[in-house]
């Protein structure tokens, strides 16, 4: 069993698209162990996505992540990373495969509904960075 982070973005959740994207999650065999609707500010949304702060769309993508409520969920299953950034498709949503919530969902490469933890080692501090141990049911 493993746990990821998983956040629907501002532009899904503005687009009523909450619903149909948990259904491609739950569907893909993840379930939802903790969510909460928050809106983060600029300068939270700058520290969470801090690795990407040499990158040319840094401001673009902070000022996005900021611009309105998201979804943000910690996500439970047997291969849970590697399973929701399979069901989340490829970054740009013109490249996502058929069936994947990027391709059902995105827009554009920075407009594009979901965020998932890319590995091991992030998914401790990005789920540390919204939630804390007790907001997460013991598992079993
Ligand atoms: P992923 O979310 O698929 O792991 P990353 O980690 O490379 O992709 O990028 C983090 C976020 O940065 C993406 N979800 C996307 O919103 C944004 N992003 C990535 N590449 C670009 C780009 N070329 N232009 C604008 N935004 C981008």
């Amino acid at each position: 069993m493993e746990r990821t982070l998983s956040i629907i973005k501002p532009d899904a959740v503005a687009r009523n698209q909450i619903g149909g994207i948990i259904a491609l999650l739950e569907g893909a065999g993840l379930r939802v162990a903790a969510a909460r609707l928050l809106r983060v500010s600029k300068g939270e949304a700058e520290r969470f996505y801090a690795v990407h702060r040499e990158r040319p769309f840094f401001e673009s993508l902070t000022t996005f992540l900021s611009e309105g409520p998201i979804l943000v969920m910690v996500l439970e299953g047997p291969g849970a990373i590697a399973r929701n950034r399979e069901v989340m498709g490829a970054t740009d949503p013109a490249k996502a495969a058929a069936g994947t919530i990027r391709k059902a969902y995105g827009t554009n490469v920075e407009r594009n509904a979901v965020h998932g933890s890319d590995g091991a080692d992030t998914v401790k501090q990005e789920i540390a960075f919204f939630f804390s141990e007790r907001e997460i049911p013991p598992r079993g």
